[in-house]
């Protein structure tokens, strides 16, 4: 009966009831220090709490899951594999064992496909019942043969344990411009895609590695292409790629929503973090209100949302650092809503007015600097340490570019520049290796500021 009253509830409400996503989840699968057994441990209950169901184990930098994967764990790793395996297991999130072979692997050598089997055998003694096989990052690649040495795996472990759930897998070209040629589909791809037992899992990341949003159709057009639902390995909020051309790591957080993915129905999602665990849990948290109903999903509402669940007192705070560090762009990345829009447009817009308006009002540019200094400072000094562990050299530079950006609205103000603010700008340059934030925002506006003195400068020098 009250399940009966539920039912027409949910029918007249007008409310479509949620479909979540039946694979959701993190892989740890960025480059750079893995996570400790720790972290794995709280993200392991963070997916629990978040309703994601699955974690999956693929840390590029730890030896035995990539360069030295045939080997097999030493007994302290192999103690901690089995502590992470019952924490999975109790807060009922899949543990998903991932190895990356492609580095060296010979896919019709028998001592390779046994030492896989090995590998893997070794996790299911541990309770692991879900395996993941990836070819992402590689230069050997025969879809043909890969693509038969996952059947075989996947045959000779379900013939052995009824239990172990359909293999998961990312081929070599798992972006979808790197499948194409102009309308044709690579060889690699139509090789790997036709030999590929149905069952077995595919992921990819979309139109690039790093990329902003993937639609619905783009979603069909590779279903199509591999004859099954793949799923998404999302490359946000990961930030193991360098932003400048002569940056060796990113120093920039990812502390945006989730956006820009399907509504229409999907197999699975994964979400690749940053190193940094505690601030990835801003954008996981909203990547599962979006993988537990993808079609009611509105990114704004579920930031705000996470963000006053997370930060309590510190949300509002933490909602101005977060707006500065969003959005991830390179020559071939580009993901996350830009930094601090409305800051970016009230920079923007006076800067513009400055030269053609008698009345300029600097009132709201300045409120917004002045919190951002706020929030910087009231971080700093009232952030948890684990927290302040991940982001301190970020607060500081958030810190030195308001500075700079009162220096630089007082000099429009006044109109004069004043000296300190190519100093100030000096300074923040030199930390750009340790930290950035901004920059097509806050950051900006300082140089828009230096470039208007130069520019009246040189028209004044003309005139005379
Ligand atoms: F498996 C893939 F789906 C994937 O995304 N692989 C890697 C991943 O481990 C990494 O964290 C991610 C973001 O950097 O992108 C892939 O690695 C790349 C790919 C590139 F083309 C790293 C740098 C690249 F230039």
């Amino acid at each position: 009966m009250r399940i009966l009253i539920l039912l027409l509830l949910l029918m007249f409400s007008g409310e479509a009831a949620a479909v979540p996503i039946p694979l959701r989840g993190v892989v740890e699968g960025f480059y750079g220090t893995p996570w400790t057994f720790e972290d794995r441990a709280d993200i392991i209950d963070f997916c629990r709490q978040n309703n994601l169901n699955s974690y999956i184990y693929a840390p590029k930098d730890d030896p035995y899951h990539r360069e030295q994967w045939r080997k097999s764990y030493p007994a302290e790793k192999l103690d901690e594999m089995r502590a992470l395996v019952a924490v999975a297991k109790k807060a009922r999130v899949r543990f998903i064992f991932a190895v990356s072979p492609g580095l060296d692997i010979d896919y019709k050598s028998d001592d390779d496909f046994n030492a896989m089997i090995r590998k893997l055998d070794a996790m299911y003694q541990l309770g692991v019942r879900d395996f993941a096989i990836f070819f992402d990052d590689i230069k050997d690649k025969d879809g043909k043969a890969q693509a038969q040495f996952l059947n075989r795996i996947q045959k000779n472990l379900r013939g052995r344990y009824k239990d172990v759930a359909p293999l998961i897998t990312v081929p070599t070209e798992y972006f979808y411009l790197d499948m194409v040629k102009g309308d044709k589909i690579k060889s690699y791809t139509r090789d790997f895609a036709e030999n590929l037992d149905p069952r077995i899992v595919v992921l990819y990341t979309g139109r690039g590695v790093v990329c902003d949003g993937i639609t619905d159709k783009e979603l069909a057009e590779v279903n199509k292409i591999f004859g099954r639902e793949v799923g998404v390995w999302w490359n946000y909020p990961v930030n193991d790629y360098p932003l400048t051309p002569d940056g060796e790591r990113n120093v920039k957080l990812a502390l945006g929503a989730i956006e820009k993915l399907p509504t229409a129905k999907m197999t699975a999602i994964f979400f690749n973090p940053m190193g940094q665990v505690q601030l990835s849990k801003i954008s996981l948290a909203t990547g599962a209100i979006y993988a537990n109903n993808p079609a009611a999903y509105d990114e704004t509402q579920a930031w705000n949302k996470v963000l006053n669940e997370q930060f309590g007192a510190l949300a509002p705070a933490m909602k101005i650092f977060a707006e500065h560090s969003r959005h991830m762009e390179n020559s071939w990345a580009k993901v996350g809503a830009p930094d601090a829009i409305e800051f970016a447009a009230e920079a923007h817009n006076l800067i513009y007015d400055m030269g053609k308006k008698t009345f300029v009002d600097f009132t709201p540019l300045k409120r917004k600097i002045v919190e951002m200094e706020v929030a910087a400072e009231f971080l700093l000094k009232n952030l948890p340490q684990k927290y302040l562990a991940e982001c301190q050299p970020q607060l500081e530079q958030l810190q030195r570019i308001a500075r700079a950006d009162k220096i630089a609205l007082e000099s429009l103000e006044s109109g004069r520049l004043d000296p300190k603010l190519k100093i100030l700008r000096e300074e923040i340059t030199a930390n750009e290796k340790q930290a950035i934030i901004s920059e097509e925002s806050a950051r900006k506006f300082i140089d828009d500021v230096i470039k208007f003195f130069d520019e009246q400068d040189k028209s004044s020098r003309k005139k005379k």
